[in-house]
């Protein structure tokens, strides 16, 4: 009696167990390292045996596959931690931390349709705040999808740009308010300043961000770390040949006392020449952006008469532009209470799009040139 009144329990439990067993099974999981053919790279890393690392904001890791219903990846954010979002179909998720430990992450909160083509990107929106060697650098090991997904070539687009920037275009501050912190790990967002935004009018990628809060040309120059693959780790040299960029885009000078005149001139000329040295073969065109946030109007009279000398004794084929903000936008911009800014008086999202608005024609022209 006993026996049979348990025996209808007992294969219940069985055939729960072996459905979820067999479950599992159907649904077998695929680590695809970090050195897989079909995992695209956009901006500069550093591939190590086990890991592949990258510091400067703005760094892209994408795959493209059907039947993809799951994607895990494996990665760690350097000493103080890093600001990541994902990026499914073009459609942009919330912001997350990455702390220092290497740890596994979900990448796919929603469902994904198994019959249709989706692309992940893995994009990394703050800049490396330890600035000490490759300490801040973050780790990129494998992703882990499901097992029955076809992993096919992440397309590049065809344009693509070189940004070099201070805060502006490393987002400092960028998803802040004028009332809040300035703790970059929630405040940081590299895809919302005015260089991602035009980007996407230009239809272009951000092949190389090479953006650091608080840099410039002259007091603390860009010059020091335009070279390294790892921002602050000089032994990392970027090899200039792997990117062929249409266009240079520069917006710098304002953390400089650009009122010395001939020393800062000297200084942005010094940039301009690296430039012209690292892309000697692919000649892309050099735009000169004026329009940062706080002061940055003060450097755009001697920025627009260094582009003109420039041109002027060239032997090659290189040109330089210069566009500007108008200085109306610029004003209602960089006060408070209008609404434009996020922490540290920087701009927010709005603010970066004012900007991007005001250049936007200038550099579609520019690029446009001689095509
Ligand atoms: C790389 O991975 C191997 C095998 O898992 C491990 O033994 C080794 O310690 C790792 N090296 C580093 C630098 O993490
Ligand atoms: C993803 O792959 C599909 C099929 O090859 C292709 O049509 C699509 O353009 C790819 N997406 C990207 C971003 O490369
Ligand atoms: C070990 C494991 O992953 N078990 C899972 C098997 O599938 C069932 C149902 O899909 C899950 O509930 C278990 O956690």
């Amino acid at each position: 009696m006993l026996f049979l009144k348990s025996l209808p329990l007992l294969l219940s439990l069985l055939s729960v167990l072996s459905s979820a067993t067999s479950s599992n099974v159907s649904s077998s999981e695929l680590t695809i390292s970090h050195t897989h053919p079909k995992i695209n790279y956009l901006g500069r890393f550093l591939p190590t045996p086990n890991s592949t690392s990258f510091a400067w904001t703005h760094t892209q890791i994408s795959i493209n596959a059907t039947g993809l219903t799951k994607v895990v990846a494996k990665l760690s954010g350097g000493k103080k931690g890093s600001r990541f979002v994902v990026i499914i179909d073009e459609e942009i998720g919330e912001p997350f931390i990455v702390t220092s430990d290497l740890d596994t992450y979900a990448l796919t909160p929603k469902k994904l349709s198994p019959s249709i083509y989706h692309t992940i990107s893995l994009l990394k929106i703050s800049e490396d705040q330890t600035q000490h060697n490759s300490k801040g650098a973050s780790t990129f090991e494998s992703f882990r999808i499901n097992g029955d997904a076809d992993l096919v070539d992440f397309n590049n687009r065809e344009t693509k740009i070189h940004f070099i920037g201070d805060s502006d275009t490393a987002g400092w501050c960028s998803n802040g308010s004028p009332t809040s912190s300035n703790n970059f790990l929630k405040t940081q967002n590299s895809h919302i300043t005015w260089s991602s935004q035009l980007s996407k009018q230009l239809n272009a990628d951000l092949e190389t961000v090479t953006a650091i809060s608080g840099i410039g040309v002259m007091d603390w120059p860009i010059q020091d770390y335009i070279d390294n693959t790892i921002t602050f780790d000089d032994s990392s040299s970027w090899d200039w040949s792997r990117s062929t960029p249409d266009a240079v885009v520069i917006l710098i000078g304002p953390n400089d006392d650009s009122s010395k005149t001939v020393k800062f001139t000297k200084a942005y000329n010094e940039l301009l020449d690296v430039i012209v040295e690292r892309y000697s073969d692919s000649e892309p065109k050099i735009i000169n952006v004026c329009g940062g946030s706080i002061n940055g109007l003060d450097p755009c009279s001697t920025i627009s008469t260094i582009v003109d000398s420039f041109n002027s004794k060239r032997s090659d084929n290189f040109k330089a532009y210069y566009t500007s903000i108008k200085e109306d936008t610029w004003k209602t911009i960089n006060k408070r209470k209008n609404g434009f800014e996020g922490c540290d008086e920087h701009y927010n999202e709005k603010g970066h799009e004012a900007l991007m608005k005001d250049i936007v024609d200038d550099v579609k022209s520019f690029m446009a040139e001689g095509r």
